[in-house]
């Protein structure tokens, strides 16, 4: 009994010993990765989302404007991709003062892009094929013509007056707000038939829908609900920042701007008294009741402010997405014009590693180079000269499928479409070009100056037609296209890159593998900027437990040497954008590297 006792006695004691120190080592093991943000593992963060807009991906009609039965009929080249997500522009009825961002009808479908039943079709069959489908949510503001905005301007007591914004016009001009889209740079739009003036952050044709009514937030919310219960899978949120407003209208000094705000007015408009409460609320009523996924469009959020998002302890949206990154390399107070010396690598990787660590340990981020507010990736970040076009453009996808982070990657990016740089004003299809040549041209300046700016930066170089083939209109419409289809399409379009091996489309699809294949170290791992003073080279290391890789990429169009101080004798080439790479730190121009260390 008594060696039974002390026999048990010891098995227990081994026992003991053994689960504390199997305790300790895991403890260790976390506390080595305290980087790694493996927590609450979701879809959406191991997701590749694929975005398209879809005035440009496909036109079945003729009309020379996409439409959702395109979408449909080419869901097996999206699916081809490896992706798993899609984010459409808004498809919602329209008078499209903005392509879509000023909706007059939230239940129904804009006519150029079909029916109600085409969308159960394409939704049916993106499911079918296991892609998910992420609706654009534009409730900052609504169309003038909406239902809600006519009755609302009708007259002072009509029960929809307080859907919006109005400043009674005997209480004198409102304090000064700015918008994005008008001529006169002014968010406050006079409307003689009730002598007031309603506040319009976008266009004047975009007025701004009155959160602080409860009515509207349940209007929204129950719209919301709708959709998501006829089985969409979450929603991209317009501006959601700006949506909450100090209805006292307080006057803004450029002081105040800039003491308070950084001198930003998108950061003013993100700071909204009740905003956290709305998204709060609104998750509460809506996205907490379906496994679905939610994108804050970040406009004005700051590193400091943009936990606030997608803390999970908060239940308010999982990702959002910021305006760092995309906003180098421009001259200050101009109308988006860019530095002729090019954006600084330095700044690049500083801004991406920034954003990387607010969400080292909770809450999600979110990497993109281009989309439909953005001209193509290639002729912004890269070199889209014949020599260099391909070449570079691969090397930005492999930054994009490498970071931490889900990836929203813009449709055309992967065949390595480019800027169209268009010579003339009458090309131009978008708001935000024709206003700003206005006001260039209301004040007296340099047109062309102003124009050959546009030709980098213009939103409307990432607009054109998806290209298909080299047929004529690049297999996107048998009619004419509503904007013009860029002249390389007959280099660059889907059936050619196809059937090269070498191609960007296929290098990105070989990419998105590569990302779901080490889903541990490439989506959840912990990211390591090196060589950060290093003008050409990106450099860093993706790390999971064992699993470590290194991902050098040169941004620049000479040979460029990284200095990673790692030992890489032991190093293979996971993948890289050259066919005769070799585990070197000395690179080609715009190689890409992805190694596996051991
Ligand atoms: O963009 C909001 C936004 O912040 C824009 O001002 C953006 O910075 C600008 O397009 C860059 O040139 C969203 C949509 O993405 C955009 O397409 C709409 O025009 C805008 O809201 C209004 O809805």
């Amino acid at each position: 009994m008594k060696k039974l006792t002390w026999f048990s006695a010891s098995i227990i004691l081994f026992f003991l010993i053994t689960i504390t120190s199997c305790k300790k080592s895991t403890k260790s093991a976390k506390s080595q990765k305290t980087t790694e943000n493996t927590v609450n593992k979701k879809w959406w963060k191991e997701a590749v989302v694929y975005q398209i807009y879809p005035r440009s991906f496909q036109d079945t009609d003729g009309d020379g404007i996409g439409d959702l039965k395109g979408i449909t009929s080419r869901l097996d080249y999206v699916k081809s991709l490896g992706v798993d997500i899609i984010w459409l522009n808004p498809i919602y009825a329209s008078p499209n003062a903005d392509n879509g961002y000023d909706i007059s009808n939230y239940d129904a479908i804009m006519k150029e892009f079909g029916t109600m039943k085409d969308f159960d079709t394409m939704l049916s069959e993106m499911h079918k094929r296991g892609l998910k489908l992420v609706m654009d949510l534009v409730v900052n503001h609504s169309s003038d013509q909406h239902e809600w905005f006519k009755q609302s301007r009708s007259s002072r007591t009509n029960p929809y007056r307080n859907y919006y914004h109005w400043w009674p016009a005997e209480k004198g001009t409102p304090p000064f707000r700015p918008c994005a889209f008008d001529e006169d740079g002014s968010a406050w739009k006079y409307d003689k038939l009730t002598n007031s003036y309603y506040l319009h952050y976008f266009s004047y044709k975009q007025p701004d829908l009155n959160w602080e009514n409860p009515k509207v937030r349940q209007e929204i919310y129950a719209m919301m609900n709708r959709w998501l219960k006829k089985g969409v899978d979450g929603f991209r949120m317009d501006v959601i920042p700006f949506i909450s407003k100090d209805t006292t209208f307080p006057v803004i000094t450029k002081k105040i701007l800039k003491e308070k705000f950084n001198g930003s007015w998108g950061q003013y408009f993100a700071s909204g008294p009740h905003l956290h409460e709305y998204l709060q609320e609104m998750n509460k009523e809506v996205l907490s009741k379906y496994d679905v996924m939610s994108l804050a469009e970040g406009a004005g959020t700051t590193l400091k402010t943009a936990m606030d998002f997608v803390d999970p302890a908060r239940h308010e949206l999982d990702m959002s997405y910021h305006f760092d990154g995309v906003s180098l390399g421009y001259l200050p107070n101009q109308f988006k014009q860019m530095d002729p010396n090019g954006y600084k690598l330095t700044e690049f990787k500083k801004v991406y590693s920034d954003w990387d660590k607010v969400f080292e340990k909770k809450g999600w981020g979110t990497i993109y180079l281009g989309n439909h507010d953005q001209p193509r990736m290639v002729t912004r970040w890269g070199n889209d000269s014949e020599e260099f076009r391909a070449i570079s453009s691969k090397m930005l996808s492999t930054f994009l499928l490498t970071m931490r982070g889900t990836p929203y990657y813009y449709f055309g990016d992967e065949l390595g479409m480019s800027n169209i740089k268009f010579n003339d004003i009458k090309d131009y299809r978008d708001i935000e070009t024709i206003s700003m040549y206005k006001r260039t041209e209301d004040k007296g300046g340099d047109l062309h100056y102003f124009l050959e700016g546009q030709k980098i930066s213009a939103r409307d170089n990432g607009r054109t037609p998806f290209q298909w083939d080299a047929s004529e209109n690049a297999g996107f419409t048998t009619g004419i296209p509503w904007i013009k289809i860029n002249k390389n399409e007959n280099e660059i379009n889907v059936v050619s890159e196809e059937n090269n091996p070498d191609s960007p489309l296929n290098y990105f699809k070989k990419l998105v593998q590569l990302r779901k294949n080490n889903k541990d170290v490439l989506v959840y791992g912990s990211y390591k900027l090196l060589d950060k003073n290093n003008p050409n080279v990106y450099a860093y290391t993706r790390t999971s437990g064992n699993q470590k890789m290194l991902i050098l990429l040169n941004f620049k169009a000479i040979e460029a040497t990284a200095n990673t101080g790692l030992d890489l004798s032991n190093a293979t080439v996971l993948l890289s954008n050259y066919s005769n790479a070799k585990v070197s730190q000395k690179l080609q121009p715009y190689e890409a590297l992805v190694l596996a260390l051991k």
